[in-house]
């Protein structure tokens, strides 16, 4: 028996993305978005127009069905709800000066619903869904223009839901644009061609978008709090050897620069560094430098998994992971999608991003991926997932123990409360939820919503507030 509790006021509960899960790709003047050209998620290059099988148009028809989801949130107990707002609803093409009502209108719903159950909103400004026509005519956040038109999206955002949403994360795992340019950046030129030059460049205009949307929070919001959201996968290294522990520590760098200029406000010496090696020769202007200087209130990521690195080229192996693989760790085991499953790398985390920032952190993703198998018992359809709840479990017990080390912890969302599809692999069944929803892969299904077993397990979690681990 541990004898650390969650705090009061803890917040519990579940996260999503807009295209994720609404569907409603193009009802009520919403533009389009890379992700209505996807329809492969990131294991394909994108289509000319949004084709059939792109699972992500109808999704799991939230845009229709909030009021029903948030009322089973609300059954489980939920404090905060983290879903994002697509762009493309509110500047259709990403260039328009004026806002399109009817998809601020929407939102406004969604959060009367949450209001109406007492669940604190919590929301993702740019979650990999940039406006199809940002990243085609100016090749997305490569373009300094992006700074400006992001600015204004951020003002529609603040002016309309300021006083009504308190916690605001800028950009989901911004360091993602390293490995996914397209998904998380909007840069339509091909990974393959694109230079590090621009690649850096594009970097460079996010953070300052980021912490420029800090700024106009602190003027137009007074009482939001603004978090940075970070991919983290902590590298270990594959064995004592110090080449070994440096390469996994210059592998974390190319993380923690983000977390950096989030939390300090300007670039640290080894990311200086890289982009001397690199040969890269960035575009920062006197005013970039003191918008930087506007740094978050918490700092929030995703965890999964964690990887290894090695100095030595015939051990570097790559196996399957979050975006980005790495060596594999031999003492760990996977999902059904090879990736790895470490909880105590959560405590190691949080108790390293607490000594590096000391900032609040939030949890806003973690989950596990697996094939569900729909099944009666007692004539109710449910999923019998145990495997679901040892894993959220195991990630818990090690988030518990981390706030006993002294970590402030402001919350914990799970991936996909409700099932949707996935990021990585465009597809149905890849489930995360504590809801089964009855569509499958090839389209087919009613969209019904049915409760798992970790339904229960979840609503009894947080009805004690975590004492049930
Ligand atoms: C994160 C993304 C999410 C999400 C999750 C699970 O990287 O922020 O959007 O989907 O990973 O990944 P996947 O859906 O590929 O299993």
């Amino acid at each position: 028996m541990s004898s650390t509790t969650f705090p009061e006021g803890f917040l519990w509960g579940g996260a999503t993305a807009a295209n994720q899960l609404e569907g409603a790709y193009d009802r009520d003047g919403k533009g389009l978005s890379i992700q209505d050209v996807m329809p492969r998620g990131i294991v394909a290059p994108p289509t000319e127009q949004p084709t059939a099988d792109n699972l992500k148009l109808e999704a799991i028809d939230f845009y229709d069905r909030y009021a029903e989801d948030i009322a089973l949130f609300a059954e489980m107990g939920f404090k905060t709800f983290r879903f994002s707002i697509a762009w493309s609803r509110i500047f259709p093409c990403g260039d328009e000066e004026k806002p399109n009502e009817a998809g601020l209108a929407f939102y406004d719903r969604v959060l009367d619903e949450l209001e109406k159950h007492g669940i604190e909103p919590l929301v993702t400004i740019s979650h990999y869904e940039t406006p199809l026509h940002l990243a085609k005519k100016y090749d997305g956040w490569k373009s300094r223009e992006l700074v400006g038109f992001y600015q204004n999206y951020c003002r529609a955002l603040f002016e309309r839901y300021g006083s009504r949403v308190k916690y605001w994360l800028t950009f989901n795992e911004i360091n993602s644009i390293l490995h996914a340019p397209l998904m998380s950046g909007g840069i339509w030129t091909p990974k393959e061609e694109l230079s590090e030059q621009d690649l850096y460049q594009a970097i460079h205009h996010e953070l300052v978008a980021s912490a420029a949307a800090t700024k106009l929070a602190r003027e137009l919001a007074p009482e939001a709090r603004i978090g940075c959201m970070l991919i983290a996968m902590p590298t270990y290294p594959l064995t004592p050897d110090p080449a070994d522990v440096l390469a996994a520590k210059q592998a974390e760098h190319a993380n923690y620069a983000f977390g950096d200029v989030h939390c300090r406000g300007e670039y640290p010496g080894y990311f200086l560094r890289t982009l001397r090696e690199k040969g890269i020769e960035l575009d920062i202007t006197d005013e970039d430098r003191e918008v930087l200087k506007n740094t978050v209130d918490f700092v929030s990521f995703s965890y999964y998994m964690s990887i290894c690195e090695t100095a030595d080229p015939a051990k570097k192996t790559k196996g399957e992971g979050n975006l980005l693989g790495g060596v594999p760790n031999p003492t760990l085991e996977a999902s059904e999608w090879g990736w790895q499953i470490d909880p105590t790398g959560l405590r190691i985390l949080l108790n390293d991003y607490w000594e590096r920032w000391q900032k609040p952190l939030f949890i806003v993703e973690n989950g596990l991926g697996a094939k569900d198998q729909l099944v009666e018992v007692d004539g109710e359809k449910t999923v019998q997932d145990d495997y679901r709840i040892d894993y959220l479990n195991d990630h818990l017990v090690a988030a518990r123990e981390a706030i006993g080390d002294g970590v402030d912890l402001l919350g914990y969302t799970t991936w996909g409360c409700i099932d949707l599809v996935s990021a990585s692999t465009a597809q149905l069944s890849k489930r995360y939820g504590f809801i089964y929803v009855d569509r499958n892969d090839d389209g087919t299904g009613t969209l019904d919503r049915y409760r798992k077993k970790s339904f229960d397990w979840y609503r009894e979690l947080i009805a004690s507030n975590g004492a049930t681990l």
